[in-house]
């Protein structure tokens, strides 16, 4: 039984891999939605880290019309780097340039949750068997991202060959947040005290909170700008209007596990119908959640922190500012 076994799994492992190099070419049989067409640099920042910046974003719709969008980006490279959002049904085609001036290193970008091609892996010839999927001085690459059905939800890209071949350097700032919003709008979430959907176009505020030892690093997308981003750096204080429905999206970096808590707020543990204020956040978990600024508690510094004792000794939080 056991040698049957043994030969038979080289053919089903064969059959595994034709299977699953088959499925990336039919994740989107129609025209896409959205085309995004972005440019990202690598850079290297005065304190030694690195980041992504943004140096172009075009978005071409079905219809043929083409729009410019990069003035919703920071001019600036950022921890976390900036903030990509598409739609269920939306194509990325993101080209990254070396631009690290101390280094001739090859960066990459490699991305969690939505399909692409082994081609657009974004690590070495030594890992997936067929290019040096990354960027060098004057030599850009370009991945092909497809937010096909099913990958709604926030997740992570980030450097997959800088500095360590098999590694990369995501602990050294080169990491993101990719958001793929659902494709019918709609995101569950609890408002005044009951669990209902709002939709995606409600949402006014986005704020991303990174957990990265003993540091939050934050981000946000400010809806009623038009999807400006603001990168707000460590430990930051966050600000709503009352009553505004905003969504976190809390991730984790590292190797450290933490507890998000948020006070006098509650939410919909993603995935689940449980009402929670404090959430386990391990390295690449994540977090989605709206609520409505200050519900049922009115305006206020509401804290958020780690809940593990020594990361809030050593100053893991911040504020929510909730203005009338
Ligand atoms: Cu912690």
């Amino acid at each position: 039984m056991n040698k049957l076994v043994h030969r038979l799994a080289p053919l089903a492992g064969l059959i595994a891999a034709c299977l699953a190099l088959g499925s990336p070419t039919a994740v989107l049989a129609e025209e896409p939605v959205n085309t995004h067409q972005i440019v990202l640099k690598a850079v290297n920042l005065p304190s030694g880290q690195y980041a992504y910046q943004v140096v172009s974003h075009k978005i071409r719709a079905r219809n043929g019309e083409t729009s410019d969008v990069t003035s919703r980006y920071s001019p600036k490279p950022s921890i976390p780097g900036p903030a990509i959002v598409m739609t269920e049904g939306d194509v990325a085609e993101v080209t990254l340039e070396q631009g690290i001036s101390n280094s001739n290193q090859p960066v990459s970008l490699h991305v969690h949750g939505v399909h692409y091609k082994i081609d657009s892996d974004g690590t070495m010839k030594s890992l997936n068997g067929v290019a040096d999927e990354a960027a060098f001085p004057g030599k850009p690459y370009t991945y092909r991202w497809v937010a096909a059905p099913g990958t709604a939800g926030t997740w992570m890209y980030h450097d997959h060959t800088f500095l360590n071949p098999m590694l990369g350097a995501e602990d050294k700032g080169l990491f993101g947040t990719l958001i793929v919003n659902p494709a019918d709008g709609k995101v569950k979430a609890m408002i005044d005290g009951k669990i209902t959907e709002v939709d995606v176009a409600d949402i006014k505020r986005e704020f991303i909170l990174w957990m990265h030892e003993t540091t939050f690093w934050g981000m946000e997308v400010n809806n009623i700008l038009g999807g400006k981003q603001v990168p707000l750096w460590t430990n930051p204080t966050l600000g709503a209007r009352q009553g505004e429905k905003v969504r976190f999206h809390v991730i984790g970096l590292g190797t450290a596990f933490h507890t998000f808590h948020l006070h006098g707020h509650r939410w919909i543990e993603s995935g689940t119908t449980s009402v929670i204020d404090t959430v386990n956040i391990g390295p690449i978990s994540r977090q989605s959640f709206v609520v409505q600024a200050g519900e049922g508690v009115g305006p206020g510094d509401w804290h958020y922190h780690c809940h593990v004792l020594q990361h809030m000794q050593a100053g893991m939080m911040g504020d929510f500012r909730v203005v009338p």
